[in-house]
Order: structure tokens, then C-alpha cells, then sequence
């Protein structure tokens, strides 16, 4: 299991209200309690923190919010000390505009290093820097034009999401050996591999076309840097540059959102040597309407249809990722179960719906607790980019109101994910002795890590007892995936099986696999609804008398 801790929310240790690397440090206790492997960690590069570190300036040097690089080799012995893992965020589709590669590429336009960020001229026939001049109509992930006008050299760049996270230009060769060289200096240092920050959109599609108009003044561009021309070509030579021959275990991840099946295949076929695994968004798309702030309600055949497809789309080839809950997504339990009454009942009954799944399951701090989401009231409250961005964007534009996007915020934002672990229940969860960056929720008083590590019956140690499950059950770890009653509103069932062989000695004394042994079966259901449940018949039948490896109720038979 791999455990993502987002560093600023997680421990503070020094007072300041921001988490820190001594924080993670003195909580890792936590981490091998709940049975982790590995120990995703946010961006804690130098960064000026325009989107909380995914906006990186000095991409070999440790934030100073953060600690230091010594505060960060001490992290990475003591994470190894307890037989974890850890695997940095490796962000490298945008640079920060205050990276040195930036600064000088935006000198001048002959500057050595012009060519490694998207420098274009204003749009034919239009007088540069006004509306509508942009090189392209792209709108950025955060709201406005995907151009930046820069007036000393009178061309914009490119930036998908912040003005502050210029893309670079991976077609040009010293950008990618820059990337690789700074990737090696890491492992070198010792860290057990990467999550690689929206990997898919590095190749462009030449000629950067204008993309649809769906709503005001800008297009979806999503089309031309989505999986584009090269970006097999060039995660194939990251691997070579990178990781190939390098005689330790180490795990990659690219975050690819809009990645379809038939491309999740070729990024992960061990074969190709691209990335081990992908983060797919399909599930976390499917309450989102003509946008995410457009909330829909969840029709569990939706969500049984797009996790069916991938599990038989990556079956032969391939391996799924497993995940509800990172710092862009709000809370599971607040988002697809019930945060209110059955809020425990509700949390475990989503996680064993995901953590039998086959992949590789993926938990967000908080999760373990049944976190839920922010439940803020005002816009003072938040602070995320896209959540400020998109809301001062469709109000102005009067695609939405302003109470129509408070109420979308509040299901929907980023920051739902981000407030502060709950720790225990003093007044700011245990999280500083500051005042916390982002609103602690009060329900901590409730709902925090010491109370559920005390209480058997607690989310905590659903997990707990979930991750060991993976760890001692071949079946739960490798068995193949069948759905059952794809059409039920409320019941989620499937099956998981794996052939285990019988070992026979060889002449040679080498053991060989020759025959099938027995064959371990599992049968999972989970009641997704808010009342009582019949099984389908046709899904029971054949089980009675099965052992019960695990249930969210103790009377469960
Ligand atoms: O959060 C999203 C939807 O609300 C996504 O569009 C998100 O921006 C996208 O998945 C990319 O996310 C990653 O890169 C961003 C950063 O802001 C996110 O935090 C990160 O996970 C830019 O680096």
C-alpha cells in the first residue's frame, strides 16, 4: 500500500502552522501501524508556493518551510529503518517562473535557454498583450488564458495551469537530460522511486491548435496535450537514462489525467518500460456534469461500469492504481458515502470496495480516519488556486452565482483534502502549537488518529486490517477480477480468484509449476446504500458456508 502524506498538512513541528520534514518524522510510528509500504510525499522542493510546491524553483533543494536537506536525509533513514519506502513527487511538465531555467529563458528571445519553456508570438494580426491576442485560446486548469503575455521580449509563454508553472519544452533534448540528471541525483540520494505530476501532458501536439469553445472566452486544448505524439517516446527514454540498471526496487507512477484504457495499457505494459502505474480519473469523474463545480449524484453503475472496464483493460497487460481520496479530490466518505450518521459504517464499506480490487491501492492521509471534507461556509476560508480561480472566473462571467459556487466548493474543492491531519483532540488536532495554515475541521474533537487507534471498531483499523489482508492473501493481492450484478443500484459484488500451483520437484531438484493445486476464490459485497440489502440470489449461490475473511460488521455471516 502506498500512503500519500501532503507535507504542509500533515505534522507541523516548529510552530510556524505549516507542516514540516521533522513533523513526518516524529509520525512515522503511524505510517507502520497501518501496515504502509510506501510513503508518497508531496513536493517539499525550494518554491515560491503559488500551488502549495507543485510550482517548483529549485528542483535539487528542500523548501525552507519544509526543512532542509539534512532534515530530509534524516526522514529518508528513519523511513528506512522502518522498512518504508519513499517516493518523491516528481514534477516536470512546469517549472516555476522563478527557476533559474525560466528567469534566463525569459531574458531574451535569444537567450541559450529560450527554447526550453513555449515562447510564442501574439496571435497573427493582433496587436500583442491584448485580449484575444493569445498564440492559441487554451484555458488553464486554474481559469483564464493558458498564454502569458511577457512585455520585455513581447511574446507570451505557455502555462496550462498557473502563470507562476511555465511548461517546459520537452521537445527540446537539454530539457529532458536537465529532468533525468536531476532525477538520477535523488536516487542516488536514496529515494525509492517517483510519482510523476500530470506525466501525460509533456508532448504537445505541434502547431498548438485552438481547442472547442464550450463556455466563455476560452477552449479546451485538452485534445492536443493529452497523451500527445511523444510522450511514450520520451517516458521510454526516461527509463533508459533513468531507472534501467539500477539494481534497486524502485516504484513509478504518472499521474496522467484524460488517459484512456487503450493508453493506460501502453503506459504501464512492463514490457514497453514506461511508468509501473497510472493514475486514471475516470471514477473521480463520474459526479462531475458539464464540469466538476456541475455536481451530479453517484449512480453506482457508473462507477461499477468504469472500474469493471479498467480491471479487464488492464487484466493481460498492464496495472492498475487504486485510489479515492489525494490532494486534488474531496473526501471519499463525504463525497461518495455518508459523513453525517453512518459516517463509519460508510468509510469502511468504501474502502473494502477498493482495497479488493486488483492494483495497487493508494491511501491519503486522513483517509485511515475517515477524514471528511472541510465544510466551509465563506470564500475567506479557502485558499487553493483553483478553487479562487475558478470561482472568481465563473462568477464574473455569470455562469454561476456567487452561493451556487460555495455550494459546488464545498463538495468539490481541493481543500476539502488538505486541512490538517486530526491527530487527537486538543485544540488544533494535535497538528501545531501554531495557528494552522488552513482551518482545522472541529470535528477532531471526535474524529482523530489517537481516539481511533484506541477503539478496535474504527476506521483506522479497518485499514490496518484491510493492508494486512493484501499482504497475507494471494488472492486479494494477484487473483483475477469478475464483476457480478453490474445493474444493482446499491450492491457492489465481485469476485476475485487465482490458481495456485502445485509445486513438483524436477529431476534437477528446481521446483516447477505443472498443475493447478487448488484454487483460492474470494466473493466481496458491499452494501453502497443507505438501508438494508438482499443479495441478489444469483450471486450467493454456491458460497454458502464460506469463511468470512473480513467485514465491516461483526455480525456479518
Ligand atoms: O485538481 C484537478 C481537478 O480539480 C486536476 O485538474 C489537477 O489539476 C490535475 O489533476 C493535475 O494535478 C497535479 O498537477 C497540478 C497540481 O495543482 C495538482 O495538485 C497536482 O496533483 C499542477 O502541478
Amino acid at each position: 500500500m502506498v500512503y500519500q502524506v501532503y507535507p504542509r498538512s500533515f505534522q507541523d513541528s516548529d510552530g510556524d502552522g505549516i507542516g514540516d520534514l521533522p513533523g513526518i518524522e516524529q509520525r512515522l510510528d503511524h505510517l507502520v501501524a497501518l501496515g504502509v509500504d510506501v510513503v508518497w510525499l508531496s513536493p517539499v522542493y525550494r518554491s515560491p508556493q503559488d500551488d502549495n510546491g507543485y510550482d517548483i524553483s529549485d528542483y535539487q533543494d528542500i523548501d525552507p518551510m519544509f526543512g532542509t536537506l539534512e532534515d530530509f536525509d534524516r526522514l529518508l533513514a528513519a523511513a528506512h529503518d522502518r522498512g518504508l519506502r519513499v517516493v518523491m513527487d516528481l514534477v516536470v511538465n512546469h517549472s516555476s517562473d522563478e527557476h533559474a531555467w525560466f528567469r534566463e529563458s525569459r531574458a531574451s528571445r535569444t537567450d541559450a535557454r529560450r527554447d526550453w519553456y513555449w515562447w510564442r508570438p501574439a496571435r497573427e494580426g493582433m496587436e500583442p498583450g491584448t485580449p484575444g491576442a493569445e498564440p492559441n485560446n487554451w484555458r488553464s486548469f486554474f481559469g483564464g488564458p493558458a498564454w502569458e503575455y511577457d512585455e520585455a521580449t513581447g511574446e507570451y509563454y505557455l502555462h496550462l495551469f498557473s502563470r507562476k508553472q511555465p511548461d517546459l519544452n520537452w521537445e527540446n533534448p537539454d530539457v529532458r537530460r536537465a529532468v533525468h540528471d536531476m532525477m538520477t541525483w535523488w536516487l542516488d540520494r536514496g529515494v525509492d522511486g517517483f510519482r510523476m505530476d500530470v506525466i501525460n501532458l509533456i508532448s504537445k501536439v505541434p502547431g498548438l491548435p485552438d481547442g472547442e469553445v464550450h463556455y466563455g472566452a476560452y477552449g479546451d486544448g485538452s485534445p492536443y496535450y493529452t497523451s500527445g505524439p511523444r510522450v511514450h517516446e520520451f517516458l521510454q527514454e526516461m527509463h533508459r537514462e533513468v531507472f534501467a540498471g539500477r539494481p534497486e526496487k524502485l516504484l513509478t507512477v504518472g499521474e496522467t489525467p484524460g488517459v484512456t484504457i487503450e493508453d493506460g495499457v501502453l503506459f504501464t505494459d512492463p514490457e514497453r518500460h514506461e511508468v509501473d502505474m497510472v493514475f486514471q480519473f475516470e471514477h473521480v469523474g463520474i459526479d462531475h456534469g458539464s464540469s466538476k463545480w456541475d455536481v451530479k449524484p453517484l449512480r453506482l453503475t457508473d462507477l461499477k461500469a468504469t472500474f469493471g472496464r479498467w480491471q479487464v483493460g488492464l487484466a493481460e497487460r498492464g496495472w492498475n492504481s487504486l485510489y479515492w481520496n489525494n490532494h486534488d479530490q474531496p473526501r471519499i466518505v463525504s463525497r461518495f458515502g455518508d459523513d453525517g450518521e453512518h459516517r463509519v459504517a460508510s468509510a469502511k464499506a468504501l474502502a473494502l470496495l477498493l482495497h479488493l480490487h486488483r492494483g495497487t491501492p493508494y491511501v491519503y492521509q486522513g483517509e485511515e480516519l475517515g477524514m471528511t471534507n472541510a465544510g466551509f461556509t465563506s470564500i475567506d476560508q479557502y485558499q487553493d488556486i483553483e478553487s479562487l480561480g475558478h470561482f472568481h472566473e465563473l462568477v464574473d462571467a455569470g455562469v454561476a452565482t456567487e452561493e451556487q459556487m460555495l455550494v459546488a466548493l464545498r463538495a468539490m474543492s481541493r481543500d476539502n483534502a488538505r486541512t490538517p491531519v486530526q491527530w487527537d483532540a486538543s485544540e488544533h488536532a494535535g497538528f501545531t502549537t501554531g495557528t494552522p495554515w488552513l482551518a482545522v475541521n472541529p470535528n477532531h474533537v471526535t474524529i482523530n488518529a489517537e481516539a481511533e487507534r484506541a477503539d478496535d471498531g474504527s476506521v483506522f483499523h479497518f485499514y490496518r486490517r484491510l493492508v494486512a489482508l493484501r499482504h497475507d492473501v494471494p488472492v486479494v493481492a494477484l487473483g483475477d477480477f469478475h464483476m457480478l450484478a453490474p445493474d444493482h443500484e446499491a450492491v457492489y459484488a465481485f469476485t476475485r480468484t487465482l490458481d495456485l500451483p502445485a509445486p513438483t520437484e524436477g529431476p534437477d531438484g528446481v521446483a516447477s509449476a505443472a498443475s493447478t493445486a487448488s484454487r483460492d476464490e474470494l466473493l466481496v459485497l458491499v452494501n453502497v446504500g443507505g438501508a438494508e440489502q438482499e443479495v441478489p440470489p444469483e450471486v450467493l449461490a454456491g458460497w454458502e458456508g464460506a469463511e468470512v475473511l473480513i467485514a465491516t460488521h461483526d455480525d456479518a455471516a
